[in-house]
């Protein structure tokens, strides 16, 4: 079939809108960090799974490859197309009905396409909670977010993506729609492709709806943004919580001066709730479903523990529901924070949690000992061990220069975050920045049986080649 046919066979089954091409196509054909521009030979926009399902029969049986996205928040360029206009992007953003809410058995069954926020909004109204959360949930996807096994700020409590999710829909690589819907809390029938497509990247078939865990909405919440001594005094804090009442501690986030100063300088609409700034920062949030938990009373006890013992050095409780959403606004806006303040270099890992002080400083020394003048700016999940080990470029250098040295500077951070038993990328996942770690850190047995996994589920290599794992 040639370009033209296949084309005429897409817009025939899928409808003038659900065809994109040339000026239109070019949202998606770059990345969030605007790192890569590729470009598509089309975008596709089905608006259910039967028109998925005939899109990628179609693209399949012309051995057209094919790159799954939804809100295009990548931050490893898993979702953009490469530079040579052969491959068709396949965007869920017309795949967007909530398909069912049950408060009883607490499930939701949400399509693809239904943007992390309305989710959360859709479980709201109906009387429950959908946790997951972070600061992309105004554009990404349900689909995109269990393709990628997205954390956030409620891992610590909630768990993964994959944590939140019991079944599946999917297209598979030729096309075949996997009815993979179950409710169940028990299903022990097999191997768990669910659990296969969950941070996959789109490299093994298209996720079209999935049903989602929902949990029981708090009746209490307690947020304090507080100034630490060091990161050891952060991780402290922590257990002190978790050592009260670790069902409370819905987030607990890390920042240091070097990431909020670039939020403080940059993002406007923003303010230090504290006296003056300090070196180090955290956000702690509390919520429970339980009435009469008395958060702000054990916020109040465990902030003044703290103090006695010099962790914290000054703290602001929100005092309403404005404060508190000024609080966390300046946690979510870090990665906006650096993208205005110039290029930067992304290191999503983790360590396990009582290696984060060691980490953070042993990687700061070691990048401002490769790039002089250079920035660290560490953040996020200190509660889980998932830290943005970030390095912001010297203001005033050229940013092209600074990213010509990504991979110096990923491979300064790994070395340290390998010797400490972590992961190269704790919740972005690989894209196509990171296939050569993947080869890296988990070749022999690991990697010969994702290929074969790969190799088996999609033998012509057209879901996303290249992403993930490289030549496949
Ligand atoms: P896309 O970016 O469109 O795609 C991501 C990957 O999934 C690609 O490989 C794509 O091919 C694939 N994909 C997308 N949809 C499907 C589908 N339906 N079926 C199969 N494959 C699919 N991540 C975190 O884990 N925690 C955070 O706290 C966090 N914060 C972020 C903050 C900002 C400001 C931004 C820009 C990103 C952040 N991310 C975070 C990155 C994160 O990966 C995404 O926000 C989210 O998980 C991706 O969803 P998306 O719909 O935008 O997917
Ligand atoms: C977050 O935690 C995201 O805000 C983005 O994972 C992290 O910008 C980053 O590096
Ligand atoms: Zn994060």
């Amino acid at each position: 079939m040639t370009r033209d046919d296949l084309l005429a066979a897409l817009t025939q089954r899928l409808g003038p809108q659900g065809v994109l091409l040339g000026a239109d196509m070019a949202p998606h054909e770059t990345d969030w960090r605007a790192l890569f521009q590729g470009h598509a030979m089309a975008v596709l926009r089905p608006a259910s799974t039967e028109e998925m399902a005939d899109a990628v029969r179609l693209c399949a049986a012309a051995r057209v490859p094919m790159v799954p996205q939804g809100g295009n928040t990548s931050m490893v360029a898993g979702a953009t197309p490469d530079e040579t206009a052969t491959q068709i992007v396949l965007t869920t953003t017309r795949m967007t009905r909530i398909r069912d809410i049950d408060v009883n058995d607490m499930t939701m069954v949400a399509e693809a396409g239904v943007i992390l926020k309305l989710a959360q909004d859709a479980a709201r109204d109906a009387g429950a909670l959908f946790p997951l959360s972070l600061s992309a949930e105004g554009s990404c996807t349900i689909g995109g977010v269990l393709s990628t096994n997205a954390g956030g700020n409620t891992t610590v409590r909630y768990g993964n993506a994959r944590e939140l999710m019991l079944g599946l829909e999917a297209v598979m690589p030729d096309g075949t729609i996997w009815h993979g819907l179950r409710r169940l809390r028990k299903d022990n029938t097999g191997y768990a492709l669910r659990h296969l497509l969950v941070g996959a990247e789109g490299t093994l078939g298209i996720i079209t709806a999935a049903a989602l865990r929902l949990f029981p909405r708090p009746v209490e919440e307690a947020v304090a943004f507080c100034a630490v001594a060091d990161e050891d005094a952060a991780l402290s804090l922590f257990r002190r919580f978790r050592g009260r009442d670790e069902s409370a501690v819905r987030a607990f986030e890390y920042m240091s001066a070097g990431s909020m100063h670039l939020v403080l300088d940059h993002v406007p609409g923003v303010s230090l709730p504290l006296a003056e700034r300090a070196a180090h920062y955290v956000l702690v949030d509390l919520a429970s479903s339980r009435p009469g938990a008395n958060l702000r009373a054990l916020l109040e006890s465990v902030l003044e523990e703290a103090m006695e013992a010099g962790e914290v050095t000054d703290a602001a409780l929100a005092e309403s529901e404005a404060q508190r959403a000024a609080i966390w606004k300046l946690r979510e806006e870090h990665p906006e924070g650096q993208k205005r303040a110039g290029a930067s270099v992304k290191n999503d890992v983790s360590v396990p949690v009582s290696k984060v002080p060691e980490m953070v400083r042993r990687s700061c020394e070691a990048l401002t000992r490769l790039i002089p003048g250079s920035r660290p700016v560490p953040f996020g999940h200190i509660g889980d061990g998932n830290i943005h080990m970030n390095l912001a470029q010297e203001p005033g250098t050229d940013p092209a220069a600074f990213l010509a040295r990504s991979h110096d500077i990923m491979d300064c951070v790994n070395e340290i975050v390998r010797e400490l038993g972590g992961s190269f990328s704790a919740e972005h996942g690989v894209g196509r920045i990171k296939t050569d770690m993947v080869e890296d850190w988990r070749g022999g047995a690991e990697l010969a049986a994702m290929q074969a996994i790969k190799r088996a589920m999609d033998p012509h290599g057209l879901m996303n080649p290249g992403k993930v794992l490289r030549g496949l």
